[in-house]
């Protein structure tokens, strides 16, 4: 089972038992979920409302979407006798993001407001996160967050994938989302309450991120491994399409902006008196962006490598 934190510990006397947990969360696992994190049941379930509506007023556009097409075909061409191959190139999803100085949802009417509300409670979230893991790294505070904001020169960047994994009658034929480990810094999901369908790669075994409600899971990104020199890895996970129930799950991800340079923390490259090697380039987040487009769902080491001659 995924590790579930209470966050609220980290306030108390319980703080050095929580920091370990989290500690543990980032080294051995990946992903971590954390309960009591501080943000609202009320405002929770107004997003799952505000969501789940949005997603009703567009899906007669997922049914004509070119996953459900390439899906129709490959079903019609097996009932005619043809062998079965899964969709390798293809989601089962409905995805939608949302980022700031861009055009939202306006429908239903409360959605803009829920989601602003919630986006700036996660963003927080994220940023005590970080601080959490710069204690944990020896790190001095705020250094993860002023490396992605390039030493506070530009905004990090914030955004919100709202993602709807409908049901799908063949799951052997299609993922819901493809196996990937994600490109930036930190991801907190907010998933649906009951639905499952979202695994981990772990010690060569994949493992359900069992759904926790009202908890936000927490994952690290490739630049968190950069960042944090191998420490924090960032791991593979997938969504599995199932053949009942349309899984809701609402991504935000906390990311260097494009023009931050990302390389691992000089603190963690000297201890004492020993020189540690850096095991990761130094290269400009943009450029790696470039790089994941064409690549997300290929293992991350040569995309490293395609930054690192670049530079
Ligand atoms: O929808 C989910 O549960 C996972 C989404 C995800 O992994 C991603 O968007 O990178
Ligand atoms: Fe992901």
């Amino acid at each position: 089972m995924i590790p579930v934190i209470d966050f609220s510990k980290l306030d108390g006397e319980q703080r050095a038992e929580a920091l370990a947990q989290i500690a543990n969360g980032c080294e051995e696992w990946g992903f971590f979920q954390l309960a009591n994190h501080g943000i609202a049941e009320e405002l929770l379930e107004r997003v799952k409302k505000v969501c789940s509506e949005c997603y009703r007023l567009r899906e007669k556009s997922f049914r004509e979407s070119n996953p459900v097409r390439s899906f129709n075909e490959l079903v019609d061409g097996e009932t005619e006798g043809g062998v079965g191959k899964r969709l390798s190139d293809v989601d089962w999803e409905d995805v939608f993001v949302l980022q700031d100085g861009m055009p939202w949802p306006s429908n239903p009417p409360e959605f803009k407001e829920t989601m602003k509300e919630f986006r700036d409670e996660l963003k927080k979230l994220a940023e005590k996160v970080m601080e959490v893991m710069d204690e944990n790294l020896g790190l001095e505070n705020g250094c993860i967050r002023k490396a992605f904001s390039a030493n506070g020169k530009h905004q990090p960047f914030f955004g919100t994938k709202v993602s709807h994994y409908p049901p799908c009658p063949r799951p052997d034929l299609v993922d819901g989302l493809r196996a990937h480990t994600d490109a930036g810094g930190v991801i907190l999901l907010f998933q649906d309450d009951e639905v499952g369908g979202l695994q981990i790669l772990k010690d060569g075994q994949w493992i359900d991120v069992q759904p926790v409600k009202n908890s936000i899971v927490i994952n690290t990104g490739d630049q968190i491994e950069v960042l944090s020199n191998g420490r924090y890895k960032s791991v593979w996970h997938r969504v599995l399409a199932t053949p009942d129930g349309n899984r809701r799950s609402i991504a935000s991800f906390y990311n260097p902006s494009l023009k931050a340079t990302i390389a691992p923390a000089t603190k963690l490259l000297s201890a004492e008196s020993d020189r540690v090697p850096a095991s990761y380039p130094k290269f400009v987040f943009g450029d790696y962006m470039d790089v994941y487009v064409k690549q997300k769902f290929l293992p991350k080491q040569p995309r490293f490598e395609a930054v690192a001659a670049a530079m």
